[in-house]
């Protein structure tokens, strides 16, 4: 994959702030959010319109989920929050992507950086990320 990056001055810190300024749905944006399960690092790729429901992740992992702080995301992955993208990690991560991200044609993620956003397949997605499709955002 050879994802062509895009910088927004503007700023693409949160999900909202991603799709306004590609001017997609808020749903084809992917939250690369880290939790911890059991201690370890675990990565929930996560569509911009909604939110995990921590209890079915930790069903879904096998153990208690806490949410990382931000000393916990850069370690875990080597970016700040507001810039992680889904893959290409200071370590591999184990990950689950939330099924509402499949049904789109293309979606986009954080670059690395608060203000740079890619766009991919879903499929190049799970490739790069190896994560599992699962269904794990609340109601
Ligand atoms: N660049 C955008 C869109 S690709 C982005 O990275 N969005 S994000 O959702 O993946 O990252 C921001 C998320 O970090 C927010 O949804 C928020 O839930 C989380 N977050 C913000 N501050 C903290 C914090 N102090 N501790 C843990 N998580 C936080």
């Amino acid at each position: 994959m050879t994802p062509e990056i895009l910088r927004f001055p503007e700023g693409t810190r949160t999900a909202e702030q991603a799709a306004a300024a590609v001017g997609c749905e808020l749903g084809q944006i992917v939250k690369s959010l880290v939790f911890l399960c059991g201690g370890e690092p675990v990565l929930a790729l996560t569509s911009g319109a909604n939110r995990v429901d921590t209890t079915r992740l930790g069903d879904l992992l096998g153990g208690a989920i806490s949410r990382a702080d931000a000393d916990g995301v850069r370690e875990a992955t080597g970016y700040a929050i507001g810039g992680t993208p889904p893959f290409g990690h200071a370590q591999p991560l184990r990950a689950v992507i939330d099924r509402a991200l499949l049904a789109y044609d293309t979606v986009w993620a954080a670059a690395g950086t608060p203000d740079t956003v890619f766009e991919l397949t879903p499929d190049e997605l799970v490739q790069a990320s190896g994560a599992e499709a699962a269904d794990f955002a609340a109601d």
